[in-house]
């Protein structure tokens, strides 16, 4: 009889509403925002969201709250949205698609009907097709998802679709019918279901082949991924390198996985994108271990690249494969592990002769107009230690390759999806997930045009932003490919914006002189944020650009 009473007290104290429950779980795994937007059919879990120790943040739009959790993710190890149904949910699919894509860690939770609302299918507002259409569409771009219609099986879907979002490092969706979130049910203590171990065998053969190929090399290289970067694994590539000597390039959407002032890291490689030097070094190389790595058109300088796999071992979560055959049952972690504890031989330090005698430094000439080039020369001087780069696609992106990161993770760009208008969203994720960091926003002025006016809410939440428009009036990228009128847009005054959000500094920039002005009153001005309007020649370009051109013209 005692005994009983017990456990029915327990079963009691262990009792919690499915919505307090989500709460719980967002704490567990270091949310302290979650971005959104109300609707009706979330106000009740909004309603517990605000008596809980985590902040709201409250963007103008739904997409742009995804951009900015997507950034939380990468910069935190885990970030969420929360919006209403579809006319939320459905705005946010090409972010969260966009983090599917580059392994972003986002949980989205969406508000929905009442799971009584739902019986006899009524004409509810927000209602597409049926009452699945929102879930059926975010099944294709999240890697778990979970209707919460019963409290019987919510909890330990809610445990599900977290565990899957941190270990496969890509969005989950939660849809919470607006009449589940007060129901109570029981929390489980279940364990996080840890990812399956490696066979030992298969596991030992693999790092055995791996090791002999790297020793019996001449001049081995890694390519280093995005992945060391979203797993933590940034540590273990450091120690191959330091003990072994062999150098490292990075892919693109890995820029800054390591620290790019380190003196084994040779650039970015992206086939003709990148340096002639790095694309040499990596293409000579008769071993390439590539760890972590996405070949994506992207990484590869839009297929420019040269990289054969008879000479490459290719690890990352999804596979591990040595020259043409891959080995089943190994985890990256392990492989990497395995390599780390293996006798690989220290080589001598290689000759990187285009690192040595760069001058960080550049003189500015005051009267000279602003060219691509001189913009990003003058900001590789101004990057401080504590700086992120948040950068949009087109020439802000492509300019980035020759930025030198001062520390890992420093670089935030959707570098394979490519999506305009992720910038200056992500940039408020970014900053609030790493309040010591200053964010600078590289954004061509299309992008900008798309979800600039996001900075009302760098400026509600006190953020202070430097954010770079490369105004090269229009689609200056999609100019270099096909002209046309269709590439033109507004002209926009956009160092007046401050007048129009009620706080912030802007500079119209014409000339080296300006530039190097309004960067130090930006690094200055840390109670808000300040835009600088850099006046470019419409068809001018990066470096990165012009390689890629001068590459492909003589494909043709
Ligand atoms: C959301 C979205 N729409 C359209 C495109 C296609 N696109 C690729 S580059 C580009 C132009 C970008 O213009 P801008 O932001 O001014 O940068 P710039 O190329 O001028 O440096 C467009 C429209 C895209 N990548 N993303
Ligand atoms: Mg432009």
């Amino acid at each position: 009889m005692e005994q009983r009473k017990s456990v029915t007290e327990e079963k009691k104290q262990n009792a919690v509403a499915i919505g307090e429950y989500l709460l719980e779980k967002l704490q567990a795994y270091n949310i302290k925002h979650v971005f959104g937007i109300p609707g009706d059919y979330v106000l009740s879990f909004y309603h517990l969201l605000e008596q809980s120790p985590i902040q709201h943040i409250g963007m103008t739009r739904e997409d742009a709250a995804g951009y900015a959790a997507d950034a939380y993710a990468r910069v935190n190890g885990m970030g969420a949205v929360c919006i209403t149904y579809c006319v939320g949910g459905l705005s946010m699919t090409n972010s969260i698609a966009g983090a599917y894509a580059e392994k972003s860690p986002v949980l989205v939770i969406s508000g929905a009907p009442g799971m009584k609302e739902r019986e006899k299918d009524p004409l509810l507002h927000h209602k597409v097709r049926s009452f699945l259409t929102q879930k059926l569409i975010y099944d294709q771009i999240t890697v778990a998802s979970a209707l919460l219609d019963d409290p019987i099986t919510a909890f330990d879907e809610i445990d599900r679709v977290f565990d899957s979002v941190a270990r496969y490092k890509r969005p989950g969706y939660i849809e919470l019918p607006r009449d589940m979130v007060d129901v109570k049910g029981r929390r489980h203590h279940r364990p996080a279901v840890s990812a399956a171990p490696s066979d030992p065998d298969v596991l030992r053969a693999a790092a055995t082949e791996a090791v002999d190929f790297i020793n019996a090399s001449e001049n081995p290289v890694i390519l280093a991924g995005v992945e060391l970067d979203r797993f933590g694994f940034q540590d273990k590539l450091l120690r191959l390198m330091e003990t072994t000597n062999i150098p490292a390039a990075a892919t693109l959407l890995g820029k800054s996985v390591i620290g790019e002032k380190h003196p084994l890291y040779l650039g970015i490689y992206e086939g003709a994108m990148g340096r002639f030097e790095v694309r040499e070094f990596v293409e000579s190389s008769d071993c390439v271990i590539i760890l972590g790595a996405f070949m994506t058109d992207m990484n590869l300088g839009i297929y420019t690249a040269n990289l054969d796999r008879g000479r490459s071992i290719y690890a990352t979560s999804e596979k591990i494969a040595i020259k043409y055959h891959t080995y089943e049952d190994v985890t990256f972690n392990d492989f990497l592990d395995a390599l780390l504890a293996a006798v690989i031989r220290q080589r001598q330090l290689p000759a990187l002769p285009w690192l040595e005698g760069k001058k960080e430094s550049v003189a500015i000439q005051p009267d000279s107009p602003m060219t691509v080039r001189r913009l990003f020369d003058i900001l590789n001087a101004f990057i401080i230690d504590d700086m992120m780069i948040i950068a949009d696609i087109g020439d802000s992106l492509f300019g980035s390759i020759d930025l030198k990161m001062h520390q890992r993770a420093d670089f935030v760009s959707p570098a394979y999806y490519t999506s305009m208008g992720f910038a200056v969203p992500a940039s408020i994720g970014a900053q609030l997930g790493r309040p010591d960091q200053r964010a600078l926003v590289l954004v061509g002025d299309g992008a900008f045009q798309m979800t600039g006016m996001e900075l009302s809410t760098s400026v509600r939440f006190g953020l202070n932003p430097i954010v770079i428009v490369l105004n090269n009036h229009g689609y200056g990228t999609e100019r270099q490919l096909h002209e046309g009128a269709f590439n033109d847009i507004g002209e926009w005054h956009y160092s007046q914006l401050p007048a129009v959000l009620g706080s912030g500094r802007g500079f119209v920039v014409r000339t080296e002189g300006e530039f190097d002005f309004a960067l130090k009153e930006a690094l200055a001005n840390t109670g808000s944020f300040t835009i600088l309007d850099v006046q470019l020649d419409k068809l001018d370009r990066s470096p990165a650009l012009m390689r890629l051109a001068e590459k492909l013209s003589k494909k043709l």
